[in-house]
């Protein structure tokens, strides 16, 4: 008979998900929104980003976005992650309507351990972060400085800061260091 061992725990992969919201109490929806992703048992939350409010872009007429970024780590492919996040935001109320339009909650995935990756419902990397200064600013407060993007996403997100032109202001610093064990504080 073969012999059967206990399986060892899987890997955990580094991830990157922006989250913005611009409906409701947009601060209390980012927390239940990280909260949900700290509590699922495949996913890990390292670090979040500080809190930015940001002009909306796109479709300008809507209110002002709260936007953040978090590290996470997880043994979910991908595509099972992308189901999480999408999950999530249809538990906290997300509706889609207009195109681009206000919503509770958007999850994004933007990096997941340097795949790359293009199907119909997943493109890795996000194929427009680098585009999205609302995007790189949170993220710069995140990405670890070996990660290949470092000095492009730093780069960016300095010269969106510098230019004031972005309309991205530090609306809340956040002291949720190892985020996953804080909560509720
Ligand atoms: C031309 C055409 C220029 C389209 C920009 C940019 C479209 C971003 C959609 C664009 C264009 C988006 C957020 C937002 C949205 C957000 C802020 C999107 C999707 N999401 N604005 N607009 N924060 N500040 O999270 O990202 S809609
Ligand atoms: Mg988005
Ligand atoms: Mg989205």
């Amino acid at each position: 008979m073969v012999q059967s061992f206990p399986s060892e725990p899987a890997e955990l992969i580094e991830a990157y998900v922006a989250l913005g919201s611009n409906i409701g109490d947009r601060e209390l929806t980012l927390r239940a929104a990280i909260e949900r992703l700290a509590a699922h048992c495949e996913i890990v939350v390292e670090r979040v980003s500080d809190i930015y409010e940001t002009d909306p872009v796109g479709y300008t007429d809507q209110p002002a976005f709260l936007n953040m970024a978090a590290a996470i780590r997880t043994s979910l492919v991908p595509d099972e992650l992308l189901d999480t996040l999408l999950d999530i935001e249809q538990q906290l109320g997300r509706v889609r309507d207009i195109r681009w339009g206000p919503r509770t909650i958007d999850l994004d995935l933007l990096l997941y351990n340097g795949v790359t990756k293009d199907t119909d419902r997943l493109t890795l990397p996000h194929p427009r972060m680098m585009e999205r200064a609302f995007v790189l600013v949170p993220l710069r407060d995140v990405l670890t400085e070996t990660n290949q993007l470092y000095a492009a996403v730093k780069e960016s997100a300095d010269t969106a800061c510098r230019n004031g032109k972005e309309g991205i202001t530090r609306w809340k610093t956040i002291n949720w260091h190892s985020a996953s064990a804080h909560f509720g504080s």
